[in-house]
């Protein structure tokens, strides 16, 4: 048995594992991009990994009886618990290890979290996982909403956004008037020894998130990546158009797409100049369907903001030594 993992980056489609570790027996529904985060991050990291998953779609919708997608070893967490299944997890193995009760190798540790459990009540979890030195991963899947309890809006969720919890109606027509909290940066500034921080889209651009995590994996310690999921259920679309609002969250600017390696932040994809309008990602989804001229000049307002005014356009919304809104 080998004890090191080698995690060549890989350069095109024909290269990608054609082994699936998340495979066929899940109840998503059509479209569903949160699965197809489970299924990249499988394939990036290969069968020595042990998968564990906080409450929500990814554990309902994949545990349906005696039916699991999952070929890897996985548990489920309980709804804030994604960072610390995952140091739970790490240090467990590192102690069997150490004690000669299991061989050496590497063995990859991976959490994931939706948006309602990692990035609102899981975000102590997660924080307490990054100040250690275990190594393991956490992924973030955002589909924006608490979807599994039928579409609530979260922490995360687009402004205006209709949900369950934020219906539009004659006397007020935005009932979701928070802007969406920025978790990467977050994590990144508060955890400075943390070695790899990104975001990514599973659509888009093609590769990108199969090689963060590859690349999560690699650097050692604790690591973290927020992808945006895009859901037909919650956002309200055909499930057909999920990759092209993958595409279209990166082209607009509205979901900036980034690294963070060793405290360096780089871009990993770069908008047109000038970007996609807002507008044509916002269109597409009938969450946004009772949205006015004024409410799409008011996101593209917010976006242009952080592109063309932030000290790390996209990044870090800083400006003149003020943190912008
Ligand atoms: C402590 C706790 N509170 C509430 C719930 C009910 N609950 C189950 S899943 C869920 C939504 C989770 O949302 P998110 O983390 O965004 O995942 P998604 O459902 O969107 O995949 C809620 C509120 C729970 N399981 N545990
Ligand atoms: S509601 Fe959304 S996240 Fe849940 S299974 Fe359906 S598409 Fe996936
Ligand atoms: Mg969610």
């Amino acid at each position: 048995m080998t004890d090191e993992i080698v995690f060549e980056k890989i350069r095109g489609i024909h290269n990608v594992l054609r082994e699936e570790f998340y495979s066929s027996g899940h109840r998503t529904c059509e479209g569903c991009e949160p699965a197809m985060v489970m299924r990249m991050f499988s394939k990036a990291a290969g069968p020595r990994t042990i998968a564990l998953g906080t409450t929500g779609c990814m554990y309902v919708a994949n545990t349906a009886y005696m039916t699991t997608p999952w070929v890897i070893p996985w548990m489920h967490a309980q709804l804030g618990a994604g960072g610390s299944s995952a140091l739970g997890t790490s240090a467990g193995l590192r102690a069997l290890m150490k004690k000669g009760k299991i061989p050496k190798e590497k063995i990859n540790t991976i959490a994931f979290c939706g948006d309602l459990g990692g990035a609102d009540m899981g975000l102590a979890a997660i924080s307490s996982a990054l100040q250690t030195d275990y190594d393991l991963l956490i992924i973030l899947y955002d589909n924006e909403s608490a979807a599994n309890t039928d579409i609530q809006a979260t922490g995360m969720t687009t402004w205006g956004a209709q949900t369950t919890f934020t219906p539009t109606g004659s006397v007020k027509r935005i009932m979701q008037n928070r802007w969406k909290k920025n978790v990467a940066p977050m994590l990144a500034a508060g955890h400075p020894n943390v070695k790899y921080i990104a975001t990514a889209i599973a659509s888009y651009p093609p590769l990108d998130l199969l090689n963060k995590v590859r690349k999560a994996l690699s650097v050692g310690g604790p690591t973290f990546i927020h992808t945006l999921a895009p859901c037909p259920k919650g956002w309200d679309y055909h499930p057909r158009y999920s990759d092209k609002l993958g595409e279209l969250a990166a082209r607009t600017g509205i979901f900036p797409v980034y690294e963070i390696e060793n405290g360096v932040a780089r871009l990993t994809y770069k908008p047109p100049t000038p970007r996609v309008p807002v507008r044509e990602y916002l269109e597409m989804q009938g969450r946004f369907a009772h949205f006015k001229d004024e409410d799409f000049q008011y996101v593209q307002s917010h976006v242009d903001a952080m592109w063309e005014d932030w000290e790390l356009p996209g990044i870090v919304p800083i400006k003149d030594g003020r943190i912008k809104s």
